[in-house]
């Protein structure tokens, strides 16, 4: 008995210490009418955020049957560091992977390519410790 208990703390010390900046979210929206407008082309933007740390490597995938998705990556200081509109000839959603250039809040801004596009998304973010 006094073995499991070891055990299972050892566990939980290594859960605790491996999910500082562990993301594995889905975010699902609606891009419509009296959603926030990006400025450049007045498309409709929903904007969501999640919390992660330096070195951690961040995939982001938008999919949306309805519509051309754009999407568009915010660091901690509130600049885009990233943004796709195409993953591949062919396919309209959306898809962004690179590693966290600093510790805190990153906002994903799910965007379509053009005004007036609307419909249902999804968003997936996934930021794991690199090697895992
Ligand atoms: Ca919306
Ligand atoms: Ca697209």
């Amino acid at each position: 008995m006094r073995r499991i208990t070891t055990i299972l703390g050892a566990l939980a010390a290594l859960a605790l210490v491996g999910c500082g900046g562990e993301v594995d979210e889905t975010f699902t929206g609606t891009l419509e009418s009296g959603d926030d407008l990006v400025p450049e082309d007045n498309s409709f933007v929903d904007h969501h955020t999640f919390d992660t740390e330096e070195g951690y490597q961040i995939t982001i995938d938008m999919t949306s049957t309805d519509f051309d998705t754009y999407l568009l990556l915010q660091d901690p200081t509130g600049a885009t560091i990233a943004q796709n509109d195409d993953v591949a000839d062919g396919n309209t959603n959306s898809s962004i992977t690179l590693t966290a250039p600093s510790s805190g809040t990153y906002i994903v801004s799910a965007n379509s390519k053009t005004s007036g596009l609307t419909g249902a998304y999804s968003v997936h973010v996934v930021a794991s410790k690199p090697g895992e």
